[in-house]
């Protein structure tokens, strides 16, 4: 029997905890929740996201978030969880969270990949893949962080059905993808922000990965045609030129963002275009979020760097989850007020 009181989000959660959770937080919260089942998994299962926010009359504009996109990356749905956890409890008392759900809703998917993760829980603890099969091949899933229609499969990703990054046969195939391309597509005029979650690496990555080439503000919002910007102005704020205003946007965001994280804890914290920062990756969600129109649109590498990499041990959850808070605040205020 799961009770939102008695619910321990200081453990790994398998599934059925998980969904369960879902059902009760929502039957907690009505007034400040709804949810929506958005599809289902290969395997049958309902993807549901969680909507957070005050009622209106009127269209709110959103944050989507989302989280497990791959199996083992454990802390990343606990840190889903944890963010419901305490938008719930700090509604009305803390200033920020109270004036973020008033004037946004913030659109959680707590766990992308459930036949992942409850594989994981069950077979094995490194699956990182969808579950989907295929005629043909006899190996299992696709990459959903390769799988989306941005750049796919020219980079960073495998068209070997067998390797842990394939890209799958093609763009959307995995219906997970699917359903939450489907979604944003659909809600594309309010959401204003898309969030992804994954570990490990303590990095704060924006587009691109799937080209070296530095994002820059849509044409028609600068009203300018497109230029191209240095990489030297990612680290230095000095001789930003207008076309570049995006690129800065973006890099100071996530450095403040990244500084906020950092002030609990000091967990140390790097930030910048996926491609550069880790490695070139076609086919990702924030990559695809962004070239469709959604400006804000951020990649997290939770903790740690590599000791305990996705076994990050459950004494972790409660300290990472905080810190990770801030950067997600420090960026919903942003986000807000533009
Ligand atoms: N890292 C991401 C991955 O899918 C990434 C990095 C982010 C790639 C954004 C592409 C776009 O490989 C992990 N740990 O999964
Ligand atoms: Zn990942």
């Amino acid at each position: 029997e799961i009770s939102p009181r008695s619910y321990n989000y200081m453990k790994y959660n398998s599934w059925d905890k998980v969904e369960a959770w879902i059902s009760s937080m929502a039957a907690s919260n009505p007034s400040l929740m709804t949810t929506e089942v958005i599809g289902q998994t290969f395997e049958g299962r309902s993807m549901t996201v969680m909507k957070i926010g005050k009622q209106s009359s009127s269209t709110k504009p959103a944050i989507f978030l989302d989280c497990g996109i791959h199996a083992r990356e454990w802390i990343s749905p606990a840190f889903c969880q944890w963010f419901v956890k305490e938008a719930m409890e700090t509604y009305g008392s803390d200033a920020q969270m109270t004036s973020l759900l008033d004037q946004m809703d913030v659109i959680v998917l707590p766990v992308f990949n459930i036949d992942g993760y409850v594989y994981t829980w069950t077979n094995n603890r490194m699956w990182r893949k969808t579950r989907s099969r295929r005629s043909g091949s006899s190996c299992i899933g696709a990459d959903p962080n390769r799988n989306f229609d941005a750049g796919w499969c020219t980079t960073g990703a495998s068209s070997n059905p067998c390797s842990d990054t394939y890209c799958g046969a093609k763009a959307e195939s995995e219906v997970e993808v699917k359903a939450v391309a489907d979604y944003i597509r659909k809600h594309l005029s309010t959401i204003k922000a898309y969030l992804t979650v994954h570990s490990y690496s303590q990095l704060l990555l924006f587009p691109y990965s799937y080209t070296y080439q530095l994002a820059e503000h849509h044409s028609e919002l600068v009203g300018a045609p497109a230029a191209r910007c240095s990489p030297s102005h990612f680290h230095t704020f000095t001789h930003i030129t207008p076309p570049c205003y995006l690129l800065w946007q973006h890099q100071a965001l996530a450095e403040g963002a990244s500084k906020a994280l950092r002030s609990l804890y000091g967990t140390q914290y790097t930030s910048g275009p996926g491609a550069v920062t880790i490695y070139p990756a076609a086919g990702g969600s924030d990559d695809w979020a962004y070239d469709l129109g959604v400006k804000y649109s951020y990649t997290f590498e939770l903790r740690d760097t590599g000791r305990y990499g996705f076994l990050l041990p459950e004494s972790q959850i409660k300290p990472t989850c905080e810190e990770t808070m801030l950067a997600v605040k420090y960026i919903a205020a942003h986000v807000q007020k533009n």
